[in-house]
């Protein structure tokens, strides 16, 4: 069996000192709750679907037999008509839900509940576990205390914001597992180039830990400038210094001497497109 290593992807991973301890710890955590779970709930981000997507730990799943749903979050933040017309096929079954809106989250209970039912418990185990695994920041924590109805476990803006397991109860029958963020480690990097402007651009790397933060918005503009454009109301032509040139004007973000802080203007974009307030 191919082992598979995985990262934690949080703001102190940006250390290399921790990133061999993380890779030992955490992998763990995921293998685990895979091998404790019945249900597995995969939370995608409903805008980068593929992209969150950990196709490894699925192929696990798959070879353990274990029931996968996945639930496509923060659905409040896409068209959903149009995006299910470009899903893949073998996304099934699948679930969208906003737990900022608390569309469709009764749903996902049902789901969950019908599932349930179809485990076979044996006389060691009263209740049927729900593991949730899933990218830093998709809101895997905050689909649980939505799930449970009880703020159970805690979130954060910030990637990388759960560290351990933590078992929710969801009902007399169900529990719930919660896990870490996690990054496949073929993508994990510690340096700030594509890779990491990836990461950003999925939230899965928080904006006030990126080291350089005009060469990750110029990144993240080379696929999303009209929306960031759009968002703004400003005309940069696709071009990153144009917009953060205007922008910081605008806001009134300047130096000593008038010229334009810029690492402080590109770090408000990635702020703003991180918390969702930039649609694609
Ligand atoms: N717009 C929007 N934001 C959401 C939604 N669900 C969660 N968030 C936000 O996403 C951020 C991350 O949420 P968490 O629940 O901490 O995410 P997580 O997957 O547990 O993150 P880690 O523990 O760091 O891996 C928070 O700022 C949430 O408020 C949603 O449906 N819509
Ligand atoms: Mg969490």
């Amino acid at each position: 069996m191919v082992r598979v290593r995985y990262s934690f992807g949080s703001r102190h991973t940006g250390r290399i000192a921790n990133i061999k301890k993380q890779r030992g710890k955490y992998p763990d955590v995921m293998r685990d709750v895979v091998r404790v779970s019945d249900i597995i709930l995969q939370v995608l981000d409903a805008r980068f679907v593929e992209e969150t997507r950990n196709l490894e730990v699925e192929e696990d799943i798959r070879k353990k037999g274990k029931k996968l749903i996945y639930v496509l979050n923060k659905s409040d933040l896409i068209n959903v008509k149009e995006s299910k017309k470009t899903l893949p096929k073998d996304l099934n079954p699948h679930i969208f839900v906003s737990v900022k809106t608390k569309k469709w989250i009764e749903n996902l209970r049902n789901k969950i509940k019908i599932e349930a039912k179809r485990v076979k418990l044996d006389e060691a185990r009263k209740r049927v576990q729900v593991g949730i695994i899933g990218y830093p920041n998709v809101g895997k924590s905050s689909l649980i205390n939505i799930i449970s109805r009880r703020a159970a476990t805690g979130t954060s803006k910030q990637a990388g914001y759960t560290k351990g397991m933590q078992k929710i109860r969801m009902s007399e029958k169900i529990l719930i597992l919660d896990t870490p963020g996690v990054i496949p480690a073929f993508k994990y990097t510690s340096q700030e180039g594509t890779s990491f402007g990836e990461d950003v651009k999925l939230g899965a790397r928080t904006y006030s830990d990126v080291k350089n933060p005009e060469g990750i918005l110029s990144y993240i503009m080379s696929s999303d400038a009209k929306a960031i454009e759009n968002f703004y109301g400003i005309e940069a032509s696709g071009d990153s210094e144009i917009l953060v040139e205007k922008l910081g004007k605008t806001k009134g973000f300047l130096k000593k001497g008038g010229n334009v802080d810029a690492d402080r203007t590109a770090r408000l974009v990635l702020r703003d497109w991180q918390l969702g307030k930039i649609r694609v």
